[in-house]
């Protein structure tokens, strides 16, 4: 256990344990006064809402009555505040180019870019898809879609054109707003190109529009292609936002499941700005004088409520970083945080893997005293990345805050919060308020404390997804009806003897081993406490005996050789660090994991790997598919 100290405490927004045992009975139990008084003080409304919640599982209608403007909430609200002139975003582009935007600036950008989009015959409900790269610009384009009410889908800049082609007419967009290019590694990643080769067969696009970033030449098909700064140029600085319902749709997220086909999740206006403002403020102690700093991609969901919406609505000074973490150099995030003065930091585990295995030197050329609380999402974290992350990045000073969320939550559910809640590494600890997580067995009965099962939120709250684009019968299928009438997460967890919550994994990742329940994400963990395991991912293969059988494929730390006896040494380890019903039955080396661009490690084509080496289904999600190629030589 690692209790807040006393100094943190005494500054934190919400210090103390009484305040939150307070708060999350009446956010339970009085859910509709709760978040009613909430929603007036942390959102400015148009006009305000009649009724808080309206609840027909599975459809949920949040602030009804209520109309607010979403870029209004993140812009305007802070003009004419001290505010006005503070730092709303500070880039840092991957060839070290630096800008500081303020709240007046990006507010005038915002508008001139909804004029923009207004000349080109956009308007309230049409959809516009955002394919940029980690810049200024992707956050103004989507508050300026969210100004006019424009619904925008963001697909990650590394999607392939398929991909691209896919959401644009799943959604029937009508606009892509792209780029040159943007830059990784040191290379010029092309968007435009890509844009181009899905738009032949997108027959719904109508603009595309392309901001200037790289340099690098592009074809402009007239007159579908605009350039950027020539709308700019001609656009108006004053815009007047419309009020729209709180139930107005904002965006939609597409997001892969368990078929082929990825889900476009949707989040309205009111309730999700209200979930991304309020965890941001208590989640991450957020103070006016912090330099915050979240390093997923906006084409995330991560990206879109804690690098846009969430620290925007609340005033915060946004760090955004264009490029790669060792781009020149292993240490380019340490040098970032010093260089700015970052004092909160929100990465994922896989990122933190990834430093511990460049090497401690790189993070001790850097003083990271500005730092004062760290975060960690996307997957569980393993205790020892937790401890690395604390000792070497927090120095033992900062907190940290193990966020458990989804795309489909829209805001951060399960999580400590600083200076408040004792943290044990690896467990995500307690609900936010609102959320009531219940662990079910197969019969949706609660399983005992210390056992494990299915994850459900039986509540709803504010920033849920409200359906599925144009597929509510799989938004019901899908979320709602392992057991009707709550919400499946599709995860699988369990509450430890003190209440804390524990995610193991995607429930597909649990494992069932002679009987025995394991999940993958504990022998990961296990494999890698040991000093010569970089990273692990672990499967199941069907196996005539056992029902599965334990795989795992492990890559090791620089310095280290794979061999037969370093095999039997990793097998005997799981076997010490978790039982004998974990021995592993096979360990595989490997120079990479399969991955998607987020880092998720994926497990179904690894799954696939030990199954016997044919890799089917959808691989468009996969950061570097030569990794594949090289496990599957490696057999
Ligand atoms: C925010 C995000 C969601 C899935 C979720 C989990 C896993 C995310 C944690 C975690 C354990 C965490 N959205 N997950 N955060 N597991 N501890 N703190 O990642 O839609 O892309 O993924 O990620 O399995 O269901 S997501």
């Amino acid at each position: 256990m690692f209790k807040p100290s006393a100094e943190f405490k005494a500054q934190a927004n919400l210090g103390s344990e009484a305040t939150y045992k307070r708060l999350y009975a009446e956010s339970v139990n009085s859910p509709a006064k709760f978040w009613g008084r909430q929603a007036k003080e942390l959102l400015t409304w148009r006009k305000p809402f009649k009724q808080v919640l309206q609840w027909k599982a599975p459809h949920a209608k949040w602030f009804t009555g209520g109309a607010l403007n979403v870029s209004e909430n993140c812009l305007d609200r802070h003009l004419g505040t001290a505010r006005e002139n503070k730092a709303a975003i500070i880039f840092e582009g991957e060839p070290g180019d630096i800008r500081t935007i303020t709240y007046k600036q990006l507010h005038r950008e915002v508008c001139k870019f909804a004029n923009a989009l207004e000349s080109l015959g956009m308007k309230k409900g049409d959809r516009a898809a955002i394919y940029m790269p980690m810049v200024p610009e992707a956050a103004i384009a989507m508050l300026a879609c969210a100004r006019l009410g424009v619904i925008h889908t963001v697909i990650f800049g590394g999607f392939s054109s398929e991909a691209i082609k896919d959401r644009v007419n799943d959604c029937d967009a009508k606009l892509v707003i792209t780029a040159d290019g943007g830059w990784r590694r040191g290379k010029v990643v092309e968007l435009k190109s890509a844009v181009d080769r899905a738009l032949t067969g997108t027959p719904k696009v109508e603009h595309v529009v392309v901001l200037k970033r790289t340099g690098n030449e592009v074809a402009m098909t007239q007159p579908r292609d605009r350039w950027w700064h020539e709308l700019m140029a001609e656009a108006k600085a004053e815009h007047k936002p419309k009020a729209f319902d709180s139930e107005h749709p904002l965006f939609i997220l597409y997001t892969s499941g368990s078929t082929g086909k990825p889900k476009g999740v949707l989040h309205t206006s009111g309730g999700y700005l209200l979930g991304t403002t309020i965890t941001t403020k208590y989640v991450f102690d957020l103070k006016e004088s912090d330099i915050y700093w979240c390093t997923a991609d906006i084409g995330w969901i991560t990206g879109h409520s804690y690098v846009v919406y969430g620290p925007l609505a609340n005033g915060a000074t946004v760090l955004m970083y264009e490029g790669a973490p060792n781009q020149p150099g292993p240490d380019r995030f340490w040098e970032i945080i010093d260089r700015h003065g970052v004092t909160i930091f929100y990465t994922a585990p896989t990122a933190i893997r990834a430093f511990m295995r460049w090497g401690d030197d790189y993070v001790k050329k850097h003083s990271l005293a500005s730092l004062r609380l760290l975060g960690s999402v996307g997957e569980p974290i393993n205790p020892e990345a937790w401890m690395w992350y604390h000792k070497m990045i927090g120095k033992k000073r900062c907190p940290i805050v193990d966020t458990w969320w989804q795309t489909e939550t829209g805001a951060i559910m399960v999580t400590p919060l600083p200076g408040v809640t004792a943290a044990k590494p690896g467990s995500c600890t307690r609900p936010f308020f609102g959320v009531v997580p219940k662990i079910l067995d197969d019969n949706g009965k609660e399983v005992p404390k210390g056992s494990g099962g299915r994850l459900f939120l039986t509540q709803p709250w504010p920033s849920m997804l409200r359906t599925l684009w144009g597929d509510d019968a799989r938004f019901k299928t899908q979320y709602w009806s392992e057991i009707k009438g709550i919400y499946f997460a599709g995860d699988g967890a369990r509450f430890d003897k003190d209440g804390y919550l524990w995610v193991v994994g995607r429930i597909d990742d649990v494992l069932n081993v002679s009987g025995h329940r394991i999940g993958t994400a504990e022998v990961e963990s296990a494999l890698v406490s040991h000093p010569a395991v970089a990273e692990a991912a672990v499967v199941g293969r069907p196996d005539d005996l056992k029902g599965q059988a334990l795989v795992c494929f492990v890559t090791l730390k620089s310095g280290q050789t794979a061999s037969d006896q370093l095999k039997d040494t990793l097998r005997a380890h799981v076997a010490k660090e978790i039982g004998a019903i974990a021995r592993p039955d096979s360990v595989r080396f490997a120079a990479g994991l399969p991955k998607t661009r987020s880092g998720k490690i994926m497990r179904r084509i690894l799954k696939e790997i030990a199954a016997g080496g044919e890799v089917k289904g959808d691989v468009t999600t996969l950061e570097d598919f030569s990794v594949v190629a090289s496990l599957q030589a490696e057999d």
